[in-house]
């Protein structure tokens, strides 16, 4: 692309106050900054570890930089068991019982997170300032922002901790709002729970565990314990260039469903919504105030009980994260 925004900040002392959580303990502007909330959910703490930083990679890998070439994967309608069975008792196991059928329209997805370079189209193309494309919340929380506030080339995550990314890695540093924004310029929308588990886990038959099976392997996505130098992953703790695990595609030929960055997902969390859903295209519960959105699939900053399928999370919509993005539904 001829006209890029390049801003290549070293951002160790704005992010120094990131609070070192994969899942909900997003950096948070001043601006916004809400009253001290507890952590959602309790994360491993990790050893402190040194990340070279690493030069920028020629993003010619796969042509993802603009939306008219984002891939999507078309799920045909059907029925799916969604949820994990009361026979599990692991790790990440609340709040997904009972496993229940649910029967999805049509719908495709993206084959691959967002990018980043999909993510400036959108701003190059006006799509950020225009109101039209938010929600009245998403709007209300953007105020005068014109950009997102931490979605940077250089992401410091932690003191001599950076990692660089390109216009073919995942869009990192987005909220919600920012998340759902894109997806209706896009002319589409944040997969609702459902749609993301079913193209993360349906082989038509059978939900897998994980994206490629029943069984974890590290080296099939990018989690903190792959050994994966194409992806980047365990040596560099750092996002991946989209796709660089298809050996971890999940039955339907989505990639990266787990690991690399949590997605976010449409619906609004409520604990106990799995037993009182509907059979039909559940859309989640309603928006309320203090309402928190679903994260899905772990990230490249989680070890390997985060990326069960049906595993849910949730986050404030105006968390952001360097490990957290999303795709996109139509
Ligand atoms: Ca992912």
């Amino acid at each position: 692309m001829s006209k890029r925004i390049t801003i290549a900040v070293t951002f160790i002392a704005a992010l120094s106050v990131v609070v070192l959580c994969g899942v909900c303990s997003a950096a948070q502007s001043s601006a916004t900054k809400a009253p001290a909330r507890r952590p959602v959910k309790a994360v491993p703490r990790l050893p402190v570890k040194v990340a070279p930083n690493l030069p920028v990679e020629a993003a010619t890998k796969l042509p993802l930089n603009l939306i008219s070439q984002m891939e999507m994967i078309s799920i045909p309608a059907g029925s799916f068991d969604m949820g994990t069975p009361d026979s599990y008792t692991g790790d990440h196991n609340l709040n997904q019982h009972p496993q229940h059928s649910v029967t999805l329209s049509a719908y495709t997805i993206g084959k691959y997170e967002v990018t980043r370079g999909q993510y400036i189209e959108f701003m190059e193309a006006g799509g950020y300032g225009t109101k039209a494309y938010w929600s009245t919340a998403g709007w209300s929380w953007k105020g005068t922002r014109s950009k997102p506030d931490s979605w940077i080339v250089t992401q410091a995550w932690k003191e001599g901790q950076i990692f660089t990314q390109t216009d073919n890695h995942p869009i990192v540093g987005v909220t919600y709002y920012e998340a759902e924004a894109f997806c209706n310029w896009a002319g589409g929308h944040l997969p609702t729970e459902a749609q993301w588990e079913r193209a993360a886990s349906w082989t038509g038959t059978h939900a897998n565990v994980y994206p490629w099976g029943d069984v974890w392997d590290a080296e099939k996505c990018n989690n903190l314990d792959d050994h994966n130098s194409a992806g980047g992953g365990y040596q560099y703790w750092q996002t991946s260039l989209v796709g660089s695990y298809p050996s971890g595609a999940s039955p339907s030929g989505c990639q990266d469903m787990a690991g690399n960055v949590f997605e976010w997902c449409k619906d609004w969390y409520v604990s106990d919504y799995y037993s009182q859903s509907p059979a039909n295209d559940p859309q989640g519960p309603a928006f309320e105030s203090g309402s928190r959105g679903i994260l899905r699939g772990g990230s490249w900053y989680t070890n390997a009980s985060y990326f069960r399928c049906a595993s849910r999370f949730f986050c404030y919509p105006d968390h952001y994260n360097y490990d957290l993005g999303f795709r996109l539904v139509r």
